[in-house]
């Protein structure tokens, strides 16, 4: 341990610390532009790139960025001397006269840390003016906007694209002045193997990184009466919305999610975790079909757009390894558009159906032409939270004053099992309490699988089934699952089921999710939340949901029949 003293402020900490760390024990706050650090999450960027967190050490004749710099024992430091905050607001100047100044129409606004650090430092002016650079600007994806005029060289982006998720994407590219970051060649994001994981969006302090805006088509669809709108909302939504309206990490807002999306002018309000518990049938229903039939194992979770698209680009040996389920969402889709267009008599070619969910990649995914039905799409729009915050406050909503109200009938009727797909480790959960019943025939008491769960980007269980004994692998971050597939390659897995989600934390730490400005604790809030919300359901197994069932009755027959095969399932390019 080492003692050093920040503003007259003495405290002792571990010696691998920096004087940033060393600032937030003490309570000083450093600001920081370009650092990142979710540490249990395993995303560090400490490029010490943007010097904002100058401080003056005493005894030093140079100022010394926080982040970068070592504590050593009664280290004496100041952060508030005339040299470092002047050395602080010129690096912000610094940027600032390279940056676009169109901040009242940018898609960042108010929720950018560049224009939130201008603020704090109290600039009002830009003293230096010269030359701007001037990028294209890259709008060929689905899902991301590349924007390299606002962007400021942090390099979080890269970290993410390359450290946590593997993906290789986006590296610096020309020298100098014209240093930008981009793919290789800087050739368009279309025409690369990105995921669209969002992994970079989710940490960009600016809008040099964002998801395609897809409001504009929803309200249009809500505006056009001969539209049945209808709309469906993703597990993750529910626990992380209401930051957006001040509210706590962690706070649950399914009741006012589903009001709101009412007084908007939804049709009908559904949720995905109707096809949640409709992917459990399905695909525990194929685990067991794989492990009694020396099928493939083990069987990956597919859920993940992201992951999907990674297996594909970077496994594409593996491809009949991931479950062929559809995702929730898509699974959602179809069935509004196949069993209940026909049960109410709506014409499938009159309905818009809109997902919102925490993820940027699922806006790609849906345009997945494999996953249409007679050539139409089973999701025709995908808007993220941070998207439909927007159309909350566009439409004037007062969120936090809505009632609690109930998502509609049938596909508004879910369990807990569903609920916790928001989370790492929730989805083979879910199926881990849907498998042991159908096995046992006994109901299952203990349904909460401590073992499963937590942050640990790589984590395993074994689950014991009617004498069988399951091993379960659960991978978040694409880097982690990368691991487990090369295990598989090598013949060295020992697994029978492994979740995968790209996202470090599962959905609720997805591409597009409310900013978390690199503080972890605010995706292990919602993951709590997901847990609360999974406990305070009357049913919490899939195969219990009476709506679900209903509809196999009805339409489907049983899990795994010829006609889900047809609808709910799809197969994977490599
Ligand atoms: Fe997820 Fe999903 S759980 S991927 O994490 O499976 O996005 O929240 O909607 O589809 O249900 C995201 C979240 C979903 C899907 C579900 C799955
Ligand atoms: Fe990399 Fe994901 Fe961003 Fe694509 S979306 S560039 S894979 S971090």
């Amino acid at each position: 341990k080492v003692t050093v003293t920040i503003n007259d402020k003495e405290v002792t900490v571990p010696r691998e610390y920096t004087i940033l760390n060393a600032a937030v024990e003490a309570g000083v706050k450093i600001p920081t532009l370009c650092h990142l650090d979710l540490h249990d999450l395993k995303m560090v960027n400490r490029t010490a790139s943007c010097r904002v967190c100058m401080v003056d050490v005493e005894g030093s004749p140079r100022l010394a960025p926080a982040c970068a710099t070592p504590v050593n024992d009664g280290m004496n430091i100041r952060t508030d001397t005339m040299k470092a905050i002047t050395a602080r607001r010129l690096s912000v100047e610094l940027l600032l006269s390279n940056h676009p100044t169109d901040c009242l129409v940018c898609q960042k606004n108010l929720q950018c840390e560049l224009q939130a650090l201008a603020h704090e430092l109290g600039i009002r002016e830009i003293h230096y003016s010269g030359e701007r650079n001037s990028f294209h600007l890259d709008t060929s994806s689905q899902a991301v906007i590349k924007n390299q005029d606002k962007c400021i060289l942090c390099r979080r982006c890269e970290t993410a694209c390359n450290a946590v998720q593997t993906c290789g994407i986006l590296s610096a590219l020309n020298r100098g002045f014209e240093t930008t970051v981009g793919p290789a060649f800087n050739l368009p994001m279309v025409e690369t193997s990105c995921t669209y994981c969002g992994g970079c969006v989710a940490v960009c302090p600016t809008a040099a990184l964002t998801e395609v805006n897809h409001v504009p088509k929803v309200w249009e669809a809500l505006r056009n009466p001969k539209k049945y709108v209808v709309v469906q909302t993703a597990p993750a939504i529910r626990v992380a919305l209401g930051e957006l309206f001040g509210m706590k990490p962690g706070t649950i807002v399914t009741g006012k999610l589903a009001a709101g999306l009412r007084r908007i002018g939804f049709d009908k309000v559904f949720d995905t975790d109707f096809g949640a518990d409709v992917t459990i049938l399905e695909e525990a229903s194929e685990l067991l079909h794989r492990l009694e039939n020396g099928g493939t194992l083990p069987m990956l979770t597919s859920c993940c757009p992201a992951w999907v698209s990674f297996i594909e680009h970077q496994f594409p040996d593996l491809v009949d390894i991931p479950s062929s389920c559809k995702s929730p969402h898509i699974m959602v889709g179809t069935i509004i558009k196949t069993y209940y267009a026909e049960k109410h008599n709506i014409n499938p070619e009159d309905i818009t159906v809109v997902s919102i969910m925490p993820c940027v990649a699922k806006k790609a995914e849906a345009a997945r032409t494999e996953l249409s039905i007679d050539d139409h799409e089973n999701v025709d729009i995908v808007i993220t939270t941070r998207e439909l915050a927007m159309m909350f406050k566009e439409a004037g909503i007062d969120f936090d004053k809505l009632p609690d109200e109930d998502y509609d009938h049938p596909l508004g009727v879910t369990t807990g099992a569903s609920v916790i797909f928001g989370t790492t480790g929730g989805v083979i959960e879910a199926a881990v309490r849907t498998v042991h019943e159908w096995k046992t025939g006994e109901e299952l008491e203990q349904i909460e699988y401590e073992q499963l769960r937590g942050i640990e980007g790589l984590r395993e269980g074994k689950v014991q089934v009617n004498g069988m004994e399951l091993n379960i692998g659960i991978a978040h971050g694409l880097g982690n699952a990368r691991k487990l597939l090369e295990d598989i390659r090598n013949g060295q897995s020992q697994y029978h089921a492994i979740e995968i989600m790209a996202c470090p934390g599962g959905c609720i730490g997805g591409g597009g999710q409310p900013y978390h400005y690199g503080n972890e604790e605010v995706v292990k809030a919602r993951q709590k939340a997901i847990y609360q919300e999974d406990q305070r359901k009357n049913v919490r197994k899939s195969h219990l949901n009476k709506e679900v069932l209903k509809m196999y009755e009805e339409y489907f027959d049983k899990p795994y029949s010829e006609k889900a095969h047809k609808l709910l399932h799809t197969t994977y390019t490599p």
